[in-house]
């Protein structure tokens, strides 16, 4: 592709058909439906990538990094990077995934905000982090091991500025059975209002088991607190998707 060709935008089908279980992976079938998937999938996605934008435009800081940790094709990113409005600050992007970094730098091409974007196709565990005003992880937090989750954020923390932030979109679970069995069926209904089959959504859903771990709402905000930020508060949720903003307080 040139870096003024458009990734082609194709319809996610990828579990329509019956196949044997495999784990889910970020590879280069799934970016190349990611758009439509993510889109179709996650309830509130379309509301809160442009509420990044009102969010980053509100803690960024002259001269900082603002980071986008596991920013796939970069929706989040151009989101920060349209909320930017200090042109000494460096916006980066860090993403695992080759197939997604290769496409995301097709999408950056694309869009007409001057803020140079750096994205890097690394771990976001081990990724260097300094400097930071703004970090999005949207809906990434729950694709990392449950015991490499404090440690990772323990990191962005001390990373953080004082009065800079943290976005965190997660999927998330709940103690209660009841809640948790009528959020999930709300959001089968969801995916099944977007086109998805009865199959299509057993299938994924088996794949993502042992891949996407989620986790109550308190179990964020306390492992926000524990990792140094001062203040969580719940700021989106729709279902069983959420987003929170975690702050840390002005010096
Ligand atoms: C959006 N933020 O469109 N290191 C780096 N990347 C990782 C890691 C890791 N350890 N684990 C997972 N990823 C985006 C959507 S998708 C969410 C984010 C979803 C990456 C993975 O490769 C994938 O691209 C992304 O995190 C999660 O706003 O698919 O539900």
């Amino acid at each position: 592709m040139s870096k003024t060709t458009p990734p082609m935008q194709e319809t996610d089908r990828l579990f329509a058909q019956a196949q044997p279980r495999s784990d889910f992976r970020f590879d280069a079938s799934v970016a190349r439906v990611f758009p439509d998937m993510i889109r179709r999938s996650v309830p509130g996605y379309t509301t809160i990538i442009p509420m990044i934008e009102v969010i980053t435009d509100q803690y960024v800081q002259p001269g900082s990094h603002c980071y986008d940790l596991g920013c796939s094709l970069g929706a989040s990113t151009l989101a920060m990077r349209h909320g930017i409005r200090h042109d000494d600050c460096q916006l980066i992007g860090v993403d695992n995934s080759a197939a997604m970094i290769e496409r995301c730098e097709h999408y950056v091409a694309l869009d007409d905000h001057p803020l140079p974007v750096t994205l890097k196709c690394e771990d976001i565990l081990t990724t260097e982090l300094t400097n930071a005003s703004v970090t999005t992880l949207n809906f990434t937090l729950q694709f990392v091991a449950p015991d490499q989750r404090l440690p990772l954020l323990t990191r962005i923390a001390d990373a953080t500025r004082p009065g800079g932030a943290l976005i965190l979109s997660e999927k998330i679970r709940f103690d209660c059975q009841e809640e948790q069995d009528c959020q999930t069926r709300l959001h089968h209904e969801f995916k099944r209002a977007n086109g998805y089959s009865d199959l299509e959504i057993s299938q994924k859903r088996s794949a993502l088991e042992q891949v996407l771990i989620p986790e109550t709402l308190e179990e964020h905000r306390q492992r926000l607190l524990a990792a140094g930020f001062d203040q969580v508060m719940l700021w989106y949720q729709c279902f069983n998707f959420v987003s929170m903003l975690a702050i840390k307080s002005p010096e």
